[in-house]
């Protein structure tokens, strides 16, 4: 039986007091008191480090303390004392450890000693490194390279991640998928086509003169509170800001700045002026109501001979398929717009109105636009929407894809990149005089098909928690033990690591916080946030323990054990002073990254170029591209006794990384298997809160998914809607949900059954129902 959580209404505001209370809680669970906060006053400065939670930008100015409760935890965390040791290792066995939540395993500390697996005891062994190296070398060579994943999680900086991509490519492969591959994967394959660069326009001083922000599927109080800082900026010079959301997300309600003691007192701003609670997967229908109320005042606007309402200059000078998507909008109808959103058009009304007032739009998203089935569908309708009035390229508005992971953004830029298309392969072969593969390579849901299918043998991981961030996981960790080999470079102990594969090594590396020493003195590395600026990071902190190495120094290491010596390529140069991987960078993408050693200091992050932002567009036709959504809106799904899942992150989790078992701002304490629902659907369905329930995967192809003992929350969401835990939930999604044209797995809508549980007293074994955790 599970421990039941605690459920209460939350009704203070974002940030404030429970923020700090927060705060203090985990630097004493860390036992970095004193020295933790000291250290905190170095994060997202320009002298100090950036920070390891998540990618908002990091202002050139920066606040006294320029951390968020969420950052704080995330520093405290890496900065912990407390270690995992061979010590450690020998008193547990892998079978043991697997029984263990995610919480206790990286609870234990940061990992010391690098690791080897020992099948016969079941358990992990120290190992020396150089050994290590060697028989990773030997095994990656006895390896078809084709076979060969090297997967990377968002937080390895720019120079261990140009590194690491160019070892992979010299061995011969081109299996790079990333973290990104689950996440803004929509937006990287949505918005080239469309607008022609892969990230969002949109930078921090455009918050300054915005008069207008839309808000589509992010929950910005937990995932990048910074962000909050310039929306209450905004907010409090009246720009209205128009949230779409199924639940209503407590920090886009009401933010209270908890540095601030005058806020602190009086209680906060109000966010969002409008708050929408959209269907679950209803983004694009409500953008095309919308759409279709702009197009329709602008044809009463020409007949009246009244002003446009259009921006007709930048629609004919920059823009293509203007009249095929009117025409579209105008075709709609209004009782499948309400239906396929969830909102009445009172509403979309409401939010067109807002949209037409103001000059310069602001459009932000995250995760509940990209993890759909028709995610690039939707990103494309929200530039649709900005289109209209010419909000790219102007000052005060644009597109604003709030990415996940502090570098996830940044390791795109330097190549790590399944799609050789995206990677200046003819520069590296002249750089480096190697042929790098030209086959494109695997996605993380193409991978995880290989390993299914037995043809990845090899795995090698920079960060990250493969097996739990991934879909259908009763399916893929048997798959997985039967790699031939599997490396994981990581900070600290997860699921991942406790499946073993024929042949195993854990790598312990230093984390970014921590001073880097190599042969020319301490290092600094650099990152890329959410608005394309580039930011130096020093580490401050003394090592945990004294055997760790750098990620550069790790992946040099993998590479020369590997590869065959190649004069062009100085490994050991580059680790030993990492500037000399930043000119490698330079040099191959000079437009970039130019004097990128000179500029990584610079306050707020040097801006890479990004052609969109001057309205240059860098697409197949030479214009932005207006699109006609191929199949925007969900199926009706009213009376088939089938509920949409979303699966989402809780106040105190950093994706896989459970920091504690609480939701703050949902009020949810002590536990994370729940499920929240709607009250009228729990009184159709004969349920109080408090009972459990199991969740079934609606999917038709024969593979069994469920999920018991959640507990049922009631909550502010759409009917026929219910919400859980990433990554508890992550056994429900079948691997082939995903977002066409991008595969990300569409975590924001699986179709599920619900079936009250049984009490267990009245159960007999026989008839148990069919659960999996
Ligand atoms: N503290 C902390 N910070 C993080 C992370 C973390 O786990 N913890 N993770 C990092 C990473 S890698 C990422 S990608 C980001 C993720 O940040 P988010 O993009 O906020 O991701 P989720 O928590 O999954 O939440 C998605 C939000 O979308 C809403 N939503 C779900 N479905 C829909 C829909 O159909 N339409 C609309 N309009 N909304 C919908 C949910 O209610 C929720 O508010 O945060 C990053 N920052
Ligand atoms: N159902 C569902 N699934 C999802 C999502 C969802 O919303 N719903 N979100 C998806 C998204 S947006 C993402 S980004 C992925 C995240 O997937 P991943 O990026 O693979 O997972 P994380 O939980 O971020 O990885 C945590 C681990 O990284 C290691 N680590 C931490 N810091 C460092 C470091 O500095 N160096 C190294 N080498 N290792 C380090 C630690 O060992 C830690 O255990 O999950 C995806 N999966
Ligand atoms: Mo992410």
């Amino acid at each position: 039986m599970r421990q039941k959580a605690k459920v209460e209404t939350y009704d203070a505001p974002a940030g404030g007091w429970g923020s700090l209370n927060a705060v203090a809680h985990i630097l004493t669970q860390e036992e970095v008191a004193i020295l933790g906060s000291e250290i905190l006053l170095k994060q997202n400065k320009s002298d100090g480090y950036m920070c390891v939670s998540c990618s908002w930008a990091k202002p050139a100015k920066p606040r006294p303390f320029e951390f968020c409760e969420n950052g704080a935890k995330a520093t405290a965390w890496e900065i912990t004392r407390k270690t995992v040791t061979p010590e450690f290792f020998a008193q547990h066995r892998l079978a043991e450890l697997q029984t263990w939540s995610d919480h206790q395993l990286e609870e234990q500390g940061r990992l010391t000693t690098p690791m080897r697996y020992d099948r016969a005891s079941d358990k992990y062994l120290p190992v020396g490194w150089d050994e290590a190296f060697r028989e990773i070398g030997a095994e990656l060579n006895r390896l078809d390279p084709r076979s060969v994943i090297m997967y990377t999680s968002g937080r390895a900086s720019l120079e261990a991640s140009y590194m690491y991509q160019l070892f992979g490519r010299m061995y011969g492969t081109s299996n790079f998928p990333d973290s990104s591959n689950m996440c803004h994967e929509t937006t990287s394959v949505a918005l080239p086509e469309v607008i022609g660069v892969p990230v969002g326009t949109v930078q921090l001083e455009d918050f300054e003169t915005t008069d207008c922000v839309f808000f589509f599927g992010h929950n910005t109080t937990t995932n990048a509170p910074r962000m909050l800082h310039p929306l209450q900026e905004a907010a409090q010079r009246g720009v209205p800001i128009v949230t779409f959301n199924p639940l209503r997300e407590r920090g886009l309600e009401r933010f209270v700045n908890p540095q601030n003691p005058v806020q602190m007192i009086a209680g906060g701003t109000r966010i969002s002026s409008q708050y929408y609670q959209v269907r679950v997967g209803g983004d694009a229908a409500a953008i095309i109501g919308i759409c279709k109320l702009v197009i329709e005042a602008d044809d009463r606007a020409v007949k009246s001979g009244e002003p446009r309402v259009i921006d007709v200059d930048f629609i004919t000078q920059h823009t293509s398929g203007f009249d095929e998507f009117a025409a579209f909008c105008r075709a709609q109808d209004w009782n499948e717009i309400e239906r396929a959103s969830g909102l009445p058009q009172s509403a979309m009304l409401a939010a067109a109105n807002t949209y037409m007032a103001a000059n310069a739009v602001i459009a932000n998203y995250g995760m509940g636009v990209t993890q759909h089935r028709h995610g690039v569908e939707t990103a494309k309708m929200i530039v649709n929407l900005l289109l209209l009035r010419g909000n790219i390229g102007k000052r005060g508005a644009g597109i604003s894809p709030i990415r996940g992971h502090s570098n996830v953004q940044g390791q795109r830029t330097v190549g790590i990149s399944e799609k050789t298309k995206l990677v200046p392969l003819d520069k590296l072969a002249e750089l480096y005089g190697f042929e790098p593969p030209r086959w494109d390579g695997l996605s993380t849901v193409d991978a995880c098909e290989g390993i299914l299918k037995g043809e990845v043998r090899g795995f090698v991981s920079l960060g990250g928690n493969f097996l739990r961030a991934v879909p259908e996981r009763s399916l893929m960790e048997p798959a997985w033990s039967h790699l031939r080999l599997s490396v994981q470079i990581a900070t600290k102990l997860n699921r991942t690591h406790l499946v073993p594969g024929e042949i195993t090594y854990l790598l312990p590396c230093l984390g970014r916080i921590e001073i880097d020493q190599q042969a020319s003195g301490a290092q600094a590395v650099s990152m890329e946030d959410s608005t394309a600026c580039i930011h130096g990071s020093r580490g401050q902190r003394r090592p945990v323990a004294e055997h760790l190495l750098s990620e550069p120094a790790i992946i040099a290491g993998l590479a020369k054990a590997t590869l065959k010596p190649n004069p062009d390529v100085g490994w050991d140069a580059w680790v030993a002073d990492y500037s000399k991987v930043r000119d490698a960078i330079e040099r191959t993408y000079p437009d970039q990254f130019k004097d990128f050693n000179a500029r990584m200091f610079e306050p707020g992050g040097f801006a890479r170029p990004l052609a969109a932002r001057e309205r240059k567009w860098k697409t197949p036709n030479g214009k932005a591209n207006f699109t006609v959504p191929k199949a925007a809106f969900a199926p009706p799904r009213e009376s088939d006794g089938i509920y949409e899942l979303m699966t989402m992150r809780a106040d105190g989790q950093f994706n896989t990384t459970i920091y504690t078992e609480d939701d703050r701002f949902r009020g949810i304490t002590g536990g994370r298997y729940v499920v929240f629902m709607n009250p009228a659907d729990m009184e159709d369905d004969g349920l109080k809160s408090g009972d459990t329930v199991t969740l079934v995967t609606e999917a038709g192809d024969g593979v069994e998914r469920s999920l018991s003992e959640l507990q049922v929350v009631p909550y502010g969401i759409p009917r026929r809607s219910v919400a859980g835990y990433y990554p508890e939930c992550n056994v429900l999604i079948p691997l082939w949900h995903y977002a066409e044209g991008s595969k990300v797995p569409a975590a924001k809508s699986v179709p599920v059954r619900l079936f009250k549980d049984i009490p267990p007293e009245i159960l007999d074994d026989e008839d148990a129902p069919i659960s999996a955790t």
